[in-house]
């Protein structure tokens, strides 16, 4: 949009007086951050009115992405830069002696998610609005994010998030938009004389969705989706037996809390209730939309409008559609299941047997009678038109109810026409090993999307300087098109701009490193290498193979105090699922590894150790700017994608990693030679699982290395880690490794050998760096929705 500074400034002073019967002389932070997001609301609001208008008015197709988390982080600047008045609004802040980055800082991350799952959801709601795409969000909208975590004593310590406390700017409630979404009761069919079933219900509850819409602003274009996220409120007028404070606190706790499991699922009751709370207000809203604005055939609602269903979690789409349908909208069943497979589209993001959604039989009967009919139902005839096709063993490999549960996985992708991995090594394993049954049965169903980060917010945002020194060098038609980068390899020779590359990289030290100094009082060395691992704590991401290798160069120069090494910073953070005790140890032990080393005299700024506290999406854009080497080294098989991998080669980091998820299509792009690989391949860990014959115990008899390294866990060598110390051990050595870290500590010694040897040659590193960035264009998630677009949900982008 246009706007001048002069125009900025005066909107910003009339609103910050209106608001808050204030000026600029005595407001405050808070009020200057309100009046700001209530401008910028103001400039949008115009574009999401017409946007919506022509959305009705052309009637076209639009996408629905259902995902039980989504990750935004903060709003403000994403919103400045798309609607191009960054710049503006900077300028004309800082004309009344206000820094725009301090007032940002007051904005609470928008943290409704857990990780990689629901950050890639937000990273899709930017790029679907900023390519043009009509893709809209639909969620919940929890009064609690994920947890803030403290560190006390080396141990994580979780707080809540109470993130609405001031208030959101950004979302509008639409009360006029609520529905009612019931659980429990009885259900019962009755024949209404001309041959349809029609259920009938008693003693139901009943809970009232009020759906919040949080704009999702394109990137310099006229394109506005919106973000549906639902509250649970007490009904108004309810059945006096409901009128009780109990029950008001049940039906507020739907939306009361995010569960803090990552890649892991928890069975409880509450969860089901959550993940049909939003599926079904979500649906309903899209029915009601399209036969109240749009006023057409019910029965060709597939032609205008895809639902996605992102991972398991919002897998009720599929029952719950047909419901819809069938019982409200009166469409014949083979009709509304046709409909339902057009409409219905899948992502797997993990083939972790512990993620894998299952619900007691008995547990959905009860709370979802009438879905628990549909699902019988359907499952029935699919059993019934299959048997003859393909015999009894692939029917019931693929059965959704097997064993007294529901098998989510199953019914997503029997209930829909895509199902897709998130990287290709993903993918393929879906087809080849996971799913293989269900690709015999429905090969056309599957492929792949491998995923992609919303560049803008990675770069243009977090990293200023670097996008200004590429402006610079290559012109600025990257900003648009991130495939435009490939440009920077014709200055891979170019002194000029290796040299501004390293000071870029530099900078982004510095200031990692004061915030480092003002987070944990640990001064960190600028001149040093800064490896960074980042991500949720999990044992399959290993990051216990990175302490262990830590501990290895810490005996290295303690046994050889001269030893000729470039000093090195390993920072992590991470957060642990609040119930999940092993991940809990190991940040504990890596903390206790840091206070150790950091506090150890000798070693001065050759090796320090540094745990950030509270990762998450804000802080990120801080750290892996900073970032000389990115850590990527899950197991073989075990990460799905990844993400952060793409924003780390974006901000021209080095990836010390495994061939696992998007890894693989990373190295491959970056080109040989510019990062460093290690450790088991796929095939692998598979033959290990096959053959049983791993033995973990016998590395650690016979490597001495690694005997040293595991003994210092128990013997008091890193203090105050008595428990933890041995529980880890004992993971290793007692239970074998479950994620064969010792197997591959030799082969990441080797490569982070290689890594350190390749840094003291700067300009070559800054050639690698180079390429990476320069290569990075595929891993827009620009790419990643219009290949949804084009391949699974038939849309169309809004031509400028
Ligand atoms: C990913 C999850 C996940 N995979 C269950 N699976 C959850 C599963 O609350 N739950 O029950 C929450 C999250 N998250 C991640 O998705 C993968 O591990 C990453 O490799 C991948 O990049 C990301 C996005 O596709």
């Amino acid at each position: 949009m246009k706007l001048s500074k002069k125009q900025f400034k005066q909107d910003f002073e009339e609103r910050l007086t209106s608001k808050f019967a204030t000026d600029l002389t005595k407001a405050g932070y808070q009020e200057i951050y309100d009046a700001l997001a209530s401008v910028v609301k103001h400039y949008y609001a115009n574009i999401w009115v017409a946007d919506n208008q022509y959305k009705d008015e052309t009637g076209k197709k639009q996408a629905y992405y259902f995902s039980i988390e989504f990750l935004p982080g903060k709003m403000l600047k994403s919103n400045l830069l798309n609607l191009g008045i960054l710049n503006t609004v900077r300028e004309g802040l800082n004309d009344f002696g206000i820094e725009l980055d301090e007032v940002a800082k007051i904005e609470p991350d928008m943290a409704i998610g857990n990780g990689g799952l629901g950050r890639l959801a937000s990273c899709f709601m930017d790029s679907l609005a900023s390519t043009g795409l009509p893709g809209n969000g639909n969620g919940i909208r929890y009064r609690y994010g994920l947890f803030k975590q403290k560190i006390v004593d080396g141990y994580q310590v979780e707080l809540p998030d109470s993130w609405l406390n001031n208030g959101n700017p950004w979302e509008v409630r639409r009360a006029d938009k609520a529905v009612e979404v019931t659980f429990g009761g009885e259900v019962w069919l009755e024949d209404d004389g001309k041959g349809n079933l029609i259920p009938h219900y008693k003693d139901q509850e009943r809970v009232l969705a009020v759906p919040y819409d949080t704009p999702m602003v394109g990137f310099e274009n006229t394109t506005v989706n919106n973000m549906c996220l639902w509250r649970s409120e007490v009904p108004e007028e309810l059945d006096p037996k409901f009128q009780n404070l109990d029950y008001m606190r049940q039906t507020s706790m739907l939306s009361a809390e995010l569960y803090p499991d990552d890649s892991n699922y928890d069975g409880r009751l509450l969860r089901l209730k959550q993940e049909y709370f939003f599926v079904s207000a979500g649906l309903q809203r899209i029915l009601h939309h399209y036969k109240g604005t749009q006023k057409k055939d019910i029965r060709k609602i597939g032609d205008y409008i895809a639902v996605h269903i992102n991972d398991t979690h919002p897998a009720l789409c599929v029952p719950e559609f047909m419901r819809l349908l069938v019982d409200e909208y009166g469409v014949g069943w083979n009709r509304a299941w046709d409909t339902t497979l057009k409409v219905m589209s899948y992502t797997n993001h993990t083939i972790l047997s512990e993620a894998l959604e299952k619900w007691p039989e008995e547990m959905i009967k009860q709370l979802l009678p009438r879905i628990y009919q549909i699902i019988v139902e359907i499952d029935r005839r699919r059993t019934a038109e299959l048997l003859p096709k393909v015999g009894a063993t692939l029917v019931h490999n693929t059965r959704i109810i097997k064993d007294g549960q529901i098998h989510m996985a199953n019914l997503s992708i029997i209930g829909s026409h895509s199902t897709n991995g998130v990287a290709k090594l993903h993918s393929d394993l879906l087809k080849d090993v996971e799913l293989h049954d269900f690709y015999e049965i429905y090969p056309e169903r599957f492929n792949n999307k491998t995923n992609g980060i919303a560049d803008r917010r990675w770069i243009q945002i977090a990293n200023e300087r670097l996008s200004g020194i590429i402006d610079e060098t290559i012109g600025k038609s990257w900003r648009h098109d991130l495939d435009e980068l490939k440009l920077l390899k014709n200055f891979n020779n170019d002194e000029k701009t290796l040299e501004q590359l390293q000071k870029a990289k530099f900078d982004d030290k510095l200031r990692l490193a004061a915030v480092i100094k003002e987070q944990k009082g640990i001064t960190v060395n600028p001149d040093a290498i800064f490896d960074v691992q980042v991500k949720r704590l999990h044992a399959y991401k290993r990051q216990l193979l990175n302490a262990l290798h830590i501990l290895k160069l810490y005996f290295d120069l303690k046994d050889n105090p001269e030893l000729d090494r470039i000093p090195r910073v390993f920072i992590f953070g991470a957060k642990a699922a609040p119930s999940y005790h092993y991940a809990k140890s190991i940040i504990k032990v890596i903390n206790e590894i840091a206070n150790m080393i950091n506090n150890d005299q000798t070693i001065k700024d050759k090796l320090k150790v540094v745990f950030m506290e509270n990762y998450n999406v804000s802080l990120a854009e801080v750290i892996i700017p900073a970032a000389n080497v990115g850590e990527q080294i899950s197991l073989a098989s075990k990460e799905a994608s990844g993400t952060s991998n793409m924003k780390f080669m974006l901000n021209g980091a080095l990836t010390i990693g495994t061939l696992d998820g998007a890894n693989i299509e990373i190295f491959e792009a970056a080109g040989d030679g510019n990062n460093f690989v290690f450790g088991l391949t796929k095939d692998e860990v598979y033959e290990y699982y096959r053959n049983g014959n791993y033995n973990a115990r016998d590395i650690y008899e016979q490597n001495p290395v690694v005997n040293r390294i595991l003994n210092a866990l128990i013997d008091g060598t890193v203090p105050n880690i008595k428990s933890e110390g041995r529980e880890i051990f004992d993971s290793l050595t007692v239970y074998n490794d479950e994620y064969f870290v010792l197997r591959d500590f030799n082969d990441y010694v080797r490569a982070q050998a290689e890594l350190e040897k390749l840094y003291r040659d700067q300009k070559a590193w800054t050639q690698a760096s180079l390429m990476n960035i320069a290569n990075v264009g595929r891993f827009s998630s620009d790419r990643t929705v219009r290949e949804y677009a084009d391949d699974i949900w038939y849309i169309k982008a809004k031509k400028e």
